[in-house]
């Protein structure tokens, strides 16, 4: 067997990186093949946080009797190489939603023209939550504006709390407040983890880890909800599309602008102007039918929940895209951006453009996007890709391989698809899962990595959860690797998941395994967990909830923070791959016993696949037990309220324009 069959379990991948080693055209997958992660520093066993190192900790009874040149601990190196990837997460999060919020206060001063506001109710919905008040005459952008000025104060609000942790059951609110880690603001729990970990601060390895999980609420809580909920503001709340994912999204006869990165607003603009006529005529012009867009990781899954924009995938899936030698331009904005993409289109004729005054690639373009003149810039850089379209090189491995897809699963779609616009509700949810209908609910999350075989580990954690009555919600990379495998559509329930979990996605025409966005929309699974406390039945906390998270691909300090302030909110969560605490018995106790102690939710390191699978469902199955619910059985459910079928759900909405969404 070909070795590259190992390097992805998408087969359009394999392909394409079969053909590339003929050309010794590098790519992650051979680079991760060269590079061996430092073991030392793989277990968390390395601090290099002053320069008397790095001091390594290594050897037998390395955590009791070996100490840095400071004296201090391997606990407390461990602990605190968490600590910086939390602080890093969370800054890449939350200076995202900074400008997020920048851009919304830009539109409401009238200084961006090329945006509105699109979904007023979910600003009235923000307006709500932070004590703003609207109507009587107040225009939507005086409301904008109070919601942004009051939000960019969670960024540097000095004492208080942060304004959206009293969207959290009041319960799991008193466990943070109860252990300290209730968030002030992001700005200020950043710079505080950086503090603490440096040279001769804190040396306390529990009193560094609530810290870090007070950084990672900050994340959750702040940087990830604002960025959700501007974005849904600005670019309208996504209802259920559909798509296509994988490298057949590429189209031979048109011209092919792939957006990549994290950053919404730029793509918004580029959805609206690639079919301006006088761009397509353009295009035409230079031999092209048409202009085609396509995304790459986050940027993709923002226009894809909104607009049904193709996505050719995640993370290891960006040098691939460009060895199909079909993508003109790929303008790339912020975050898990290959630098090697500018070294790799060099080889065909891509051209690679630099958006973001944050991030720029050596033998890349730079063209910057500034919400001011957002048009102008997108319009440059569509003429730039149709210029291009002509020198496309005939060495290139194209791909027809695509697969159907649903994505849009906001936080309010799910409410509505489970009673409609007048009884929208998660009460049926609570009840399928109260009657064991569904088993339970996992967050399907994070990055996809090249050293595994890229995507295989979600697409079996997947099949064999649904397999088994559970629910997945996914989102980042982790909702690419679905996508590209064909598990995103309704008929994927049909085939492969268990009796009552292809009941209910039958009921309401769901595909079992629900699209929620990006990876900062991990903010939806925090809301659609606090609803479910809400309703009532289940948990009265996010905590002893029959649910679980898992990133079994796992790479970024994002995914770090993301682990942190599920874990902090109660939710279990097992992220796979060696442990970057497994060198120190004392943190990894901590970060599982410890935190479910008091929080209820826990971060496990598990490289094996199935051992994953195994702790999740005894997760879910326990937390089925202490809620006194009925035992799990295939087959076998209780009796419960019945779910709206879409007949009864039109029904009811016949004398109201119903929510545009799937099959309404
Ligand atoms: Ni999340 Fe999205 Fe993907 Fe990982 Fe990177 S793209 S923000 S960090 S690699 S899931």
């Amino acid at each position: 067997m070909d070795k590259n069959i190992k390097m992805s379990a998408n087969e359009a991948a394999q392909r394409i990186l079969s053909w590339s080693e003929e050309q010794a055209a590098g790519t992650c997958f051979d680079r991760a093949g060269k590079l061996k992660p430092c073991p030392i520093g793989h277990s968390g066993a390395c601090c290099k946080n002053c320069h008397m190192g790095p001091c390594r900790f290594v050897g037998k009874g390395a955590e009791e009797e070996v100490r840095g040149v400071c004296g201090a601990s391997l606990g407390t190196v461990a602990a605190r190489n968490v600590l910086r990837m939390i602080a890093g997460g969370t800054s890449a999060h939350s200076d995202h939603a900074r400008d997020m919020v920048l851009t919304l206060l830009a539109v409401a001063e009238g200084e961006a023209k090329d945006f509105q506001i699109k979904d007023v109710k979910k600003l009235y919905k923000m307006a709500d939550i932070l004590g703003i008040a609207y109507g009587d005459g107040k225009g939507v952008n005086a409301v904008a504006k109070e919601v942004a000025l009051t939000l960019l104060e969670d960024f540097r609000r000095q004492t208080g709390e942060l304004s959206y942790v009293k969207r959290a059951p009041k319960k799991t609110q008193e466990r943070w407040k109860k252990w300290g880690i209730t968030p002030r603001c992001i700005d200020r729990e950043v710079v505080e983890t950086m503090h603490r970990t440096a040279v001769g601060v804190d040396a306390d390895p529990d009193h560094l880890l609530l810290q870090g999980l007070r950084t990672a609420l900050a994340d959750g809580w702040g940087g990830c909800m604002i960025s959700t909920d501007i974005t849904d503001v600005l670019f309208g709340t996504p209802s259920p599309v559909k798509a296509e994912a994988s490298f057949g999204i590429f189209k031979e006869d048109e011209v092919n602008v792939v957006v990549h990165g994290h950053e919404p607003t730029f793509a918004e603009t580029l959805v609206d102007v690639v079919s301006e006529p006088e761009l397509v005529e353009y295009a035409k012009s230079k031999g092209a039918k048409g202009i085609n867009l396509g995304g790459m990781c986050c940027t993709a899954n923002e226009v894809l929940m909104r607009h049904g924009i193709p996505t050719a995938g995640g993370f290891t899936n960006q040098e691939v895209g460009i060895l199909t030698g079909l993508i003109d331009v790929m303008t790339v904005d912020v975050q898990c951006i290959m630098p090697s993409i500018a070294e790799i289109s060099k080889r065909f004729h891509t051209k690679i453009v630099t958006t973001s005054p944050k991030a720029q690639i050596p033998g890349a373009v730079h063209i910057q996007f500034d919400e001011h003149n957002a048009k102008e810039v997108a319009r440059k850089i569509v003429r730039l890709a149709i210029d291009n379209y002509p020198n496309r090189k005939p060495a290139a491995k194209h791909e027809n391989q695509k697969f159907p897809m649903i994505a849009g699963f906001s936080h309010e779609y799910i409410e509505y698809m489970q009673g409609g616009r007048w009884r929208a509700s998660f009460r049926p949810l609570n009840d399928a899962i109260i009657a064991g209908r569904i088993r339970g609910v996992v967050g399907l999350a994070g990055c996809d990595n090249p050293r595994v075989t890229a995507t295989g580990i979600h697409r079996y954690i997947a099949t064999e959860l649904i397999k088994n009555d559970v629910l997945i919600v996914s989102t980042g990379c982790g909702s690419g690797a679905c996508g590209t495998a064909g598990y995103l559509t309704p008929e994927m329930a049909l085939e492969n998941a268990g009796p009552g979990l292809r009941e209910v996605c039958e009921a309401i025409g769901i595909p079992p395994v629900l699209h929620l966005g990006a990876c900062v929309d991990n903010s939806r699974i925090l809301t659609i967990a606090s609803a479910m406390a809400a309703e009532g039945g289940l948990s009265d906390e996010i905590g002893g909830m029959p649910a679980v998270g898992i990133a079994p691909e796992w790479m970024s300090e994002k995914a770090m923070a993301i682990g942190c302030y599920f874990a902090a909110s109660g939710v279990p969560v097992i992220f796979g791959g060696e442990s970057p605490v497994g060198s120190s018995k004392e943190v990894t106790r901590i970060m599982t016993e410890v935190w479910f102690e008091r929080f209820r939710g826990a971060l496990h390191f598990e490289p094996d696949p199935e051992k994953m699978l195994a702790m999740t469902l005894e997760y879910i199955d326990k937390a089925r037990a202490e809620l006194k619910l009925k035992k799990y059985e295939p087959g076998r459910f209780g009796t419960e309220r019945v779910l709206m079928d879409m007949a009864a759900r039109r029904e009811i909405e016949k004398a109201a324009k119903p929510h545009l969404g799937l099959g309404a």
